[in-house]
């Protein structure tokens, strides 16, 4: 007889079992090598999983039912410890395995370098891809400390390699002077706030490709504690639930998400892995078509 799973926390609720008829791939990428802070994200996938148990099926945003849909819960990606490099090549090889089988990929950090290796191989599939950043931190730096591959530099990697008008990004509000000097120069830069100017800047993009990575710390820390780098002054769960569901509704075509940075061990309310595992239903029932 096989038993209720449903406490196990071994997969986000309601995961069909099959991979092949599931339209999106939930994976975790449970590394934190990198930080320049507090480390821990690498436990986020599992807890956010966890979470997933006390949520309903079904989304009142957008009357649409978790049941009706099909993802598969993968797991989370073997990565070797400490090496950064090899670890964001498996990721890379990953995705690009999950595209090719035609599925949509819904990353959980694990810190935010992981996006790296993802919109690299977005970016092969989909040409004109444009990246919406949701994040305290503009994540713009060119190294840390002499190092490349470090959480505070996937974005200026991306917009290196993609050109910084096609990235978005907003509610940053923290990052060196250069950092926002770049921002401003290069990318469609907006600080501090996420929805209102989400509302002007989506219908100019269209019916493009966009894949949506979004950093946990974005929301302030009464919201969401559990983080590695939390920055005063950031936005309501509510809020970033708004920004999921006015992309959601918007013309563009998401073709990948994923959620990064959430750090369990520094929030015994477990409040911020909720958030997270309700992020992920609507970013689930939202952008999977
Ligand atoms: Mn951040």
């Amino acid at each position: 007889m096989k038993l209720d799973q449903a406490y196990s926390g071994n997969v986000f609720i309601c995961s069909s079992e099959s991979y092949e008829d599931a339209k999106a791939v939930i994976y975790g990428m449970p590394m934190d090598y990198t930080v320049s802070y507090r480390p821990g994200s690498r436990f986020g996938p599992a807890r956010i999983r966890q979470a997933s148990v006390g949520l309903e099926e079904y989304s009142p945003y957008l009357d649409k039912s978790i049941l009706d849909e099909t993802y598969f819960d993968a797991g989370d990606l073997l990565l070797p410890f400490g090496n950064a490099a090899r670890s964001l090549d498996v990721i890379g090889d990953y995705v690009r395995g999950l595209l090719k089988d035609g599925k949509f990929p819904i990353g959980l950090g694990g810190e935010h370098l992981v996006s790296w290796p993802v919109i690299q191989a977005m970016y092969e599939q989909y040409p004109d891809l444009a990246v919406i950043h949701i994040d305290a931190h503009a994540d713009l730096r060119d190294q840390y400390e002499g190092e490349p591959l470090s959480h505070s530099t996937p974005i200026r990697k991306a917009a290196e390699l993609m050109g910084g008008k096609n990235i978005y990004q907003f509610g940053i509000r923290s990052g060196s002077k250069e950092e926002f000097l770049y921002g401003r120069q290069n990318i469609n830069f907006h600080p501090f706030e996420v929805a209102v100017p989400l509302k002007t800047e989506l219908p100019k993009m269209g019916s493009r490709p966009v894949y949506v990575t979004i950093d946990i710390d974005v929301l302030d820390p009464s919201c969401a504690p559990g983080t590695g780098t939390a920055e005063a002054g950031g936005i309501t769960s509510k809020e970033l639930l708004q920004a999921v569901h006015l992309i959601a509704r918007s013309d563009v075509n998401v073709v990948g998400c994923d959620l990064v940075e959430v750090a369990p061990i520094y929030d015994p309310t477990e409040q911020t892995q909720i958030v997270a595992a309700k992020l992920i239903r609507e970013m689930l029932l939202g952008f999977v078509k």
